[in-house]
Formats: C-alpha cells, structure tokens, sequence
C-alpha cells in the first residue's frame, strides 16, 4: 500500500507527491498496454474479443494502491487495468492475451478470464456481473475466519441492472461481510447510454446503496488521488466489521465498447470534449505540472516495458492441443 500525508486541515488527507508519480507512472502504463493490445488486435495477434478502460485508468490505479497483497478482487470483461493495478507482471498478461501457456491464466482464459491467485485476482468475468457472488463467499470466508482481509469486486453501471448485483449486496449486507463492490460507472452499457439503462440520473447511481441499508462511499472516478482516498475508507469500513461498501466511482470511456467498435451511437463532439476534459492521465499530468522532459522519460520507460512483454509473450510457448480438456471439471 501507498502512504497517505495528513493535510493541515483536521481530517482531510493527502496522497504524497512522489505516491502521486508512481500513480501517473502505472496509469501511463495502463495506457500504453491498451494502446499495444488494440494495435496488436488489430493487426490479427490476438485471438478473441476485447474491451479496454482507456479512460478509466485512476480507478485501476486508486482502488488497487489501497488494497494489500492479501486483499482478493473479481473483474470484468475490461480486466486488464485492475490486473496490472493488483501487481500481475504485465508480460504475464500480454502472454494471456497472446494465449500462451507463459500467460497469467496458463493460455487458457484470454483477456476476459484473467486470473492470478498469486496477487488476489480470483478472475475476470465475460458475464456481466458474474463476479460479484463469488466475492461475498470470498468476503465471508475471511469472517468466518476471523481474517483481516478484504474482498472487492469491479463491476460497471450496466451490471446494477442485473439481479445477481441485488442478491449480492443483498446478502453481503446482511451477513456485514468485508467486500468492497466498486461500480465503475462510465455511463455506458455497450452502445446503450445512460438514460435508456438506468433508473436514475447517472451521477446518483449511488443512491443504489440505500436499497440494502449500505455504507456509500464516492469519489470522482478520474481523480486517482480522490480515488485512492476512498478505496482506502472503503476498506477500513470494511476491516473495522461494519460490513461491505458500495463505492461509486463516477468514470469515462474515452473509447470504443470493444476495440474495433465504430461508435457510430456516440455523439461525435462530445466524445472529443470528454478526451480533452476527462482523461484521468492529463488531469493528474496537469497537477504534478510535469514538464516534457520529465512524461518523455516515464513514457519512455513504460513504453519499453510494453515492448518487452510482446516479446516475451511472442516467444511464449502455444498449448498443446491434446491439453485441451485439462482443468475442465463439468
Ligand atoms: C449476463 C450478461 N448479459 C449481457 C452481456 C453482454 N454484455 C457484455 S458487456 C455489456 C455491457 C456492460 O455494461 P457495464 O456493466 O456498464 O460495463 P462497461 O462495459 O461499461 O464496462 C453487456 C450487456 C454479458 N456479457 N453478460
Ligand atoms: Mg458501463
């Protein structure tokens, strides 16, 4: 975990800046991982459908630094932020998405299954919503055995519409289990908007919370430290037994549903607007007033570290067919 500076005014906090710099770095590295895997798509690499968060960098980044090595996390169909973010090599990930046996899940699970129990990831979902049951058994057994752990789920605005959503914070608050459910609301459920999706304004999707008597904490999803500041309250509610959290973090996706998706749904001036006001790594960029001198050297040394996992996921070994059926169990 990051540390946090006390700011002079009684009860407000501060991330460090040099905390804030290793922030900018591994958000600049997201980028550049999604940038490589949508050129790598593209170019006919990779095998399988794939989503990015381009835009959605500082949720990654902010709810990940306040969670220990210990603490577990389930993802979405747009895992590979929070993959990264948990401390999963990021040539591990590429090696999955090149379907390697060298890759986090063995080759097996391609971008939509990342797994790595090593660093908590119990697994990326395809289905929408389909991580968060599994996460309050998670929290539940760290309860049941009086561990100080914490169980988070990443989920999107279009999966509050689902009923496994409502069974889950159902359940997890009415055992107070120590689960974090971070809906990461970008407004969007592939090419549906908010107003046709959802039963609320979509900055009050939080109100959600009420309906289970849950503990709501929000936090403006493009402002990592805002971010981290959060996620670290969430977990401290969490870890005192109060029960789990409902984290609303308010976020945009500054591209496509899927890589290769036209868009041709999306207002065209608008999604310039939210590319120039809402990108969470010129927002942070701004504040650290980092000169040119300065991004080019951390861009630089991202940018090889992406480089070197196509290579390595490119002279990764390709499974064997007759392994095929291994670790099928139903
Ligand atoms: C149970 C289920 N229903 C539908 C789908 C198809 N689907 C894939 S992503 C998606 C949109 C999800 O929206 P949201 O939860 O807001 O996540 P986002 O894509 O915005 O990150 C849908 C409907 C699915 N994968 N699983
Ligand atoms: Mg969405």
């Amino acid at each position: 975990m990051a540390t946090v500076e006390e700011r002079a005014e009684p009860g407000r906090k501060k991330v460090s800046e040099e905390v804030l710099r290793d922030f900018f770095r591994e958000m600049l590295l997201i980028r550049r991982f999604e940038e490589k895997v949508e050129e790598r798509f593209r170019a006919g690499e990779l095998p399988g459908f794939l989503h990015v968060a381009i835009g959605q960098e500082a949720v990654a980044t902010g709810v990940c630094s306040a969670l220990a090595l210990e603490d577990v996390f389930a993802s979405t169909h747009r895992a590979h932020g929070h993959s990264i973010a948990k401390g999963t090599p990021a040539k591990k990930i590429m090696a999955e998405l090149y379907g390697k046996t060298e890759g986090c899940s063995g080759g097996y699970g391609g971008s939509m299954h990342l797994y790595d129990l090593s660093v908590g990831n119990l697994g990326a979902n395809a289905v929408v919503a389909g991580g968060l049951p599994g996460i309050v058994g998670a929290a539940l057994a760290f309860q049941m055995r009086g561990e100080k752990r914490v169980a988070v789920a990443f989920f999107g605005d279009g999966a509050t519409n689902t009923g496994t959503f409502h069974e889950s914070l159902n359940l997890a608050q009415l055992w107070r289990v120590p689960a974090i459910f971070v809906l990461e609301n970008n407004g969007w459920a592939e090419s549906t908007p908010a107003v046709q999706q959802l039963p609320l304004p979509v900055d009050q999707m939080g109100k959600r919370a009420a309906a289970f008597g849950m503990k709501l904490i929000e936090a403006d999803g493009q402002d990592v430290e805002a971010v981290y500041l959060a996620a670290l309250a969430a977990r401290e509610h969490a870890l005192a037994g109060k029960g789990p959290v409902l984290l609303h973090l308010r976020t945009f996706r500054l591209t496509g549903h899927f890589v290769g998706d036209p868009q041709v749904y999306r207002d065209r001036d608008e999604l310039k607007q939210e590319r120039e006001t809402k990108d969470p790594l010129r927002l942070l960029g701004a504040r650290l007033d980092l000169s040119d001198g300065d991004f080019a050297s951390v861009d630089a040394d991202v940018t090889a570290e992406v480089e070197a996992a196509v290579e390595f996921a490119k002279a990764g070994t390709d499974p064997k067919p007759e392994d095929a059926l291994k670790y099928v169990y139903a």
